[in-house]
């Protein structure tokens, strides 16, 4: 194996290289949820707008549960290569933004202490859907979702993301400092606002007297965030070992296409993102719509669909003339929920998704996409479902999708084949999908009857359910692949 990854001297010919004093610039950001989106995003834009204007925006990230990044990154100074595979080549990147990773189980201390920090301007998360604690039946905090309950019930120690911001706030607070933004950027509708009210009911419940500076002082910009990035393999450490001339056991790969739409709305300053290529607007709104609808809601119905007929990547469902008929017609539905967009035009929207889908060289999982399907599911598919209802618009689309995903949450292939659905709610399911014992309307009706999944107005009307219950009588008889073919006429 090579020389590890933990500078930037005498790497390989062409690799770029972070275009900044890494060492004279202080940490401004700390980034809750350091996963490999993260490094792909957020990280490279913050790398991008230092190298072009500089500034104090370097990323302490910190790792919510588990050692294994900041295990990768700390040993190489928080280097890493990107690793930018297109359909014409690949491109190496050292990317130098972040800082340190530090694990919050390891010390929640530490965390705390670096939110509390004077210099940190900007507290920004990916951690995932499923990591908000939010009841989808209120919109507002949900106070059994474990990491919260615990936060909650004991506060000498902090888990959630929740429990950090508040406890960092309240420090800043005490201290008389400056408050921070807080940047969501996990593909939730209204993420910032969903995040904002998050933050006041954990703080009513838990420090009734932060609620008012949270109110009055913090602010919450939403945003919409795009790149398409599996998870690293094998592969992608040999080849930037290869490419780079040092073995990178940090490196993530991703596509070249990138977009971040954000609220200008930062309380305390923020990098200069737009060099970098991120778009300012006053409403993100029609944007996170678009993209939750149009990609991931054609992303899950894809990975639903094409994991149960046996396809491990979106590129070879790419190559499946009846799913990439079944894609298109989502997208064209999906796009038919959308009120105009401002500068973008919805069918060149929907083609350049096709090719992205497509790209040959990305190797990206329907199995990851397919997880926390109970988390994904309502602004992805039931959200654009109930405008189409509205709108007097086909629901067929949008009940296909919902059949693959309850075919998929019975756990088991055609071909006999099993596997864990990866979803907080996988025991629920389970019990529900036990009781059907294979009865098409059986299974549906108790997944209709998930509590806070499904909205009611939904089921109830338009015959969906109807339809729902039909596609999947056809999936579980006939086998997914006859499906496909049958939806695909
Ligand atoms: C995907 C997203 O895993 C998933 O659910 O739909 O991660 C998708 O790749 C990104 O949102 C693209 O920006």
């Amino acid at each position: 194996m090579a020389d590890r990854l933990t500078d930037t001297a005498a790497l390989n010919a062409g690799v770029a290289v972070p275009g900044y004093d890494r060492d004279a610039a202080k940490a401004g950001i700390v980034h809750l949820g350091t996963g490999a989106f993260h490094k792909a995003h957020e990280a490279v834009y913050t790398d991008g707008a230092m190298a072009a204007s500089g500034g104090d925006w370097m990323i302490t990230g910190v790792s919510l549960r588990s050692a294994d990044v900041a295990d990768a990154l700390n040993p190489q100074n928080g280097l890493y290569t990107l690793l930018v595979r297109g359909p014409d080549g690949v491109s190496p990147r050292v990317i130098g933004s972040v800082r340190e990773v530090l694990v919050a189980p390891r010390g929640p201390e530490q965390v705390i202490q670096a939110l509390a920090r004077e210099e940190t301007k900007i507290v920004s998360l990916t951690i995932t859907e499923k990591g908000y604690g939010l009841d989808p039946r209120t919109g507002g905090l949900d106070r059994d979702h474990p990491a919260i309950a615990a936060d909650l019930n004991d506060p000498r120690r902090t888990v959630s993301a929740l429990g950090f911001i508040v406890a960092g706030l309240r420090l800043r607070m005490m201290k008389d400092y400056a408050p921070f933004t807080v940047l969501c950027c996990d593909n939730l509708q209204n993420n910032g606002r969903v995040l904002r009210r998050l933050v006041l009911e954990f703080a009513e419940a838990r420090d009734p007297k932060m609620v008012a500076y949270i109110r009055d002082r913090v602010t919450f910009p939403s945003t919409m965030v795009d790149r398409i990035t599996p998870a690293s393999t094998p592969q992608t450490f040999a080849d930037v070992e290869r490419l780079v001339g040092r073995a990178d056991l940090a490196a993530v790969e991703t596509e070249p296409f990138t977009q971040w739409i954000v609220e200008d709305d930062f309380v305390s300053g923020r990098p200069d993102w737009e060099a970098a290529g991120a778009v300012f607007v006053s409403d993100v709104a029609p944007y996170e719509k678009m993209k939750l609808r149009m990609l991931n809601g054609a992303h899950s119905t894809l990975a639903y669909a094409g994991y149960m007929a046996g396809h491990a990547h979106v590129r070879d469902v790419m190559g499946d003339a009846d799913l990439v008929a079944i894609i298109g017609r989502h997208m064209a539905a999906a796009a038919a929920t959308l009120d105009p967009v401002p500068g973008i035009e919805l069918a060149d929207y929907a083609r350049d998704l096709r090719l992205r889908f497509a790209n040959p060289a990305i190797a990206h999982q329907t199995y990851q996409i397919a997880m926390d399907g109970t988390q994904k599911l309502p602004q992805r598919l039931l959200e654009p479902a109930l405008v189409a209802l509205e709108r007097g618009q086909s629901l067929e689309p949008f009940a296909f999708s919902v059949a693959a995903w309850m075919r998929y949450a019975v756990g088991r292939r055609d071909d006999g084949e099993s596997h864990a659905l990866r979803d907080p709610r996988e025991a629920e399911i389970g019990a529900a999908a036990a009781g059907a014992g294979g009865d098409a309307r059986a299974l549906a009706t108790a997944l209709f009857d998930l509590p806070g999944l499904f909205p009611a107005r939904l089921v109830e009307a338009g015959g969906f359910a109807d339809m729902v219950v039909a596609k999947l009588d056809t999936m579980l008889r006939q086998g997914m692949r006859a499906a496909i073919a049958a939806e695909a006429v």
